[in-house]
């Protein structure tokens, strides 16, 4: 059985365990590693990702690290041409979205995150929130432009992969209060329109941070 390594608050887990579910895959979880569990320079995680970073999974051997490419591998595996599209264009349109979100979108959101979610001290502190702050609703608000002229989901009218990095970091926005938090009216309706998934509200809007 397919075997999902990481603590399930990780975003970037969260991503693999839904992609799991979407598919309709069956798998067991290690969800003690990561940050406040097992440290992942522990030599048995190490061995299995020499990079110290969740998500990692191991199915039937094949161990393999990187959410978006662990979610891409199980929607190929699995012939999911609705959530990966075969065709290069639609499916580089797909990809585009993930490699913003695990990485600029990610960077824009980690200083708010970290310090108003988590409580964790930061490197760089305050300049670093405060950055965090001015930058992360301006990169929701691209997120609003695209919603509108898609009407749908992000890489168009029909989810896909792109909504599953999306969505999560969907939910780490709704999830964070903070003074003179704009609206973003289509993505609040994308934020609904996702919560009609099952897989999403078991590992994306599931209460927990
Ligand atoms: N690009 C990597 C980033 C992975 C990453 O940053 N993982 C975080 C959790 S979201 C991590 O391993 N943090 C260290 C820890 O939990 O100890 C991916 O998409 O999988």
């Amino acid at each position: 059985m397919l075997k999902i390594y990481g603590r399930a608050n990780s975003i970037n887990v969260r991503k693999v365990l839904w992609a799991a579910d979407e598919i309709g895959i069956p798998f067991e979880q290690e969800d003690d590693w990561g940050r406040g569990f097992k440290p992942l320079t522990n030599p048995a995680f190490l061995a299995i990702n020499a990079l110290a970073l969740i998500p990692v999974i191991d199915d039937d051997g094949f161990i393999l690290s990187e959410s978006n490419t662990i979610a891409r591998y199980l929607a190929a595996k699995h012939g999911r041409t609705d959530l990966l599209p075969a065709d290069p264009r639609g499916r580089a349109e797909v990809e585009r979205w993930m490699d913003w979100q695990v990485s600029d979108l990610s960077d824009r959101a980690r200083g708010a995150v970290m310090s108003i979610i988590f409580k964790a001290p930061l490197p760089g502190g305050e300049e670093v929130i405060r950055a965090s702050l001015q930058t992360w609703p301006e990169a929701i608000g691209m997120i609003e432009a695209q919603l509108t002229r898609t009407g749908g989901y992000i890489a168009g009218a029909n989810f896909t992969l792109a909504d599953v990095a999306i969505g999560l970091s969907v939910n780490r926005w709704m999830a964070t209060p903070f003074e003179g938090k704009p609206e973003f009216p289509a993505v609040a309706a994308y934020y609904e329109r996702l919560s009609e998934r099952p897989a999403y509200l078991a590992h994306g809007r599931n209460g927990k941070p």
